[in-house]
């Protein structure tokens, strides 16, 4: 298949893309470096040592002896260069992941807000705009997340996108239908997904475009089997208060025995996936295409589910950390249950890697070994939800007390 990766220089994209390349696929990174850019505004760099894309791409030709092509482009601003790479490729399926995908970076200030929506909204519309204006015959598999559905306790598993329900006709009569989860975002981030589920859902409706939403939990680990086959392949991995993800944050701490961040009490009940399952998820989904008609086929990718401070407590565990309980920076609840359907990707083969098998291996091989590059005055998580939440943040530690512990 010819296949289109938008955000392929990304956590996601970059293993995603050389597992599909791995596949036999003929794949396209299109990116506009973004994250790259990101990192350079907050002043921190990945954990793991990325080399330039350019770099990744000549490495992987040639150990692997495949092609992967390069466009530098930026889908949320340059709508027409789209459309004629849309012509002059002709992708059968297209992966999009070309988002700003940090919910705590999202809510930095009013600018990062408009920044995330903006970038966010306009790059699924643009994708789904080009494809039927060109009427191009495509597949897209969006990386949606589980935040859609909430973190809600209400005692039922969350289903796979859709909700039965019976609405009460006028005459007393009961019409059963199924609607979208309803949507209930906790970020900024989260709700651009949320809004993409709904473009995702008139487009297959009005133009029966062939598309998959991914409801993706939180992703921990780092290396795949494609990016382990050599030192610069390797992925990166993202530590600091704006977009690190709470267990790989856990990890580095541990590693230099930083106190563990704990936000609140810890009572918050998480979705997760390792990113070797999550890579062998797109390739599931690629293969596994809705038909024309259909609406939108919602998976969702995760394997696992665990409240923030028994993570916590296994780390700590396993080096022996401290934990600290932080005033939580976000507007979400302290405690709550999480039970969630994941019976298509069991069904379609997936066999999921388990925390309890990787997370050594992940604070060995990935945070001990490159402890060096840490910057702990990047480790504080400094955006607030609330400006009211911003004032009361006094146990958040500053980056100067950092500076004066370390
Ligand atoms: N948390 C801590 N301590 C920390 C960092 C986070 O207790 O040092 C807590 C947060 O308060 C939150 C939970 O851990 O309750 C998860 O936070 P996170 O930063 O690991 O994940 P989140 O912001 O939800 O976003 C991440 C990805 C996003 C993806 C989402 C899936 O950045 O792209 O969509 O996970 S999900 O969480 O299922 O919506």
């Amino acid at each position: 298949m010819r296949i289109g990766v938008f955000g392929g220089d990304g956590f996601i994209g970059w293993p995603a893309s050389l597992h599909l390349a791995n596949q036999g696929h003929d794949v396209v990174i299109v990116d506009n470096l973004s994250r790259r850019q990101i990192d350079l505004e907050l002043g921190v760099q990945s954990l793991t040592p990325i080399e330039s894309i350019q770099e990744r791409i000549k490495i992987w030709e040639r150990i692997c002896n495949r092609r992967i092509q390069f466009e530098q482009m930026d889908l949320a601003t340059e709508y027409e260069r789209v459309k004629l790479w849309f012509e002059d490729f002709q992708p059968n399926c297209v992966i999009h992941l070309a988002q700003q995908r940090a919910a705590p970076y999202s809510m930095k200030s009013d600018r990062h807000k408009a920044y995330t929506v903006n970038n966010n909204v306009n790059a699924t519309h643009n994708l789904l705009n080009a494809i039927v204006e060109l009427e191009a015959d495509v597949h897209v598999v969006h990386l949606g997340t589980m935040g859609v559905y909430g973190y809600s306790d209400i005692g039922a598993t969350i289903p796979e996108g859709y909700l039965p329900v019976q609405i009460a006709n006028d005459d007393g009569s009961l019409h059963a239908q199924e609607i979208l989860y309803p949507a209930n975002p906790g970020s900024i981030y989260h709700m651009t997904k949320c809004l993409d589920q709904l473009m995702l859902a008139f487009y297959a409706k009005n133009d029966q475009l062939r598309l998959t939403d991914l409801h993706q939990g939180i992703v921990w680990g780092t290396q795949t089997a494609e990016t382990k086959r050599h030192p610069s392949l390797i992925n990166r991995f993202d530590y600091d208060g704006d977009y690190g993800t709470v267990l790989n944050r856990f990890l580095i701490q541990a590693a230099i025995h930083y106190p563990l961040t704990v936000h609140g009490t810890g009572g918050q009940t998480r979705a997760f996936i390792h990113i070797q399952d999550s890579v062998r998820c797109i390739e599931l989904a690629v293969n596994n295409p809705p038909d024309r008609g259909d609406r939108t086929k919602i998976f969702n990718q995760m394997t696992e589910t665990h409240r923030i401070r028994d993570l916590a407590k296994l780390v700590s565990n396993l080096s022996g950390a401290p934990i600290e309980y932080h005033t939580n920076p976000r507007r979400e609840a302290d405690e709550n249950d999480l039970r969630v359907s994941n019976e298509t990707f069991l069904s379609l083969g997936l066999n999921p890697i388990t925390l309890d098998e990787g997370l050594l291996d992940e604070l060995v091989e990935i945070a001990r070994k490159h402890k060096a590059r840490i910057d702990r005055t990047r480790i504080p998580a400094q955006s607030a939800w609330t400006k009211q939440i911003g004032e009361k943040l006094t146990n958040i530690e500053t980056i100067e007390q950092v500076r004066k512990r370390a």
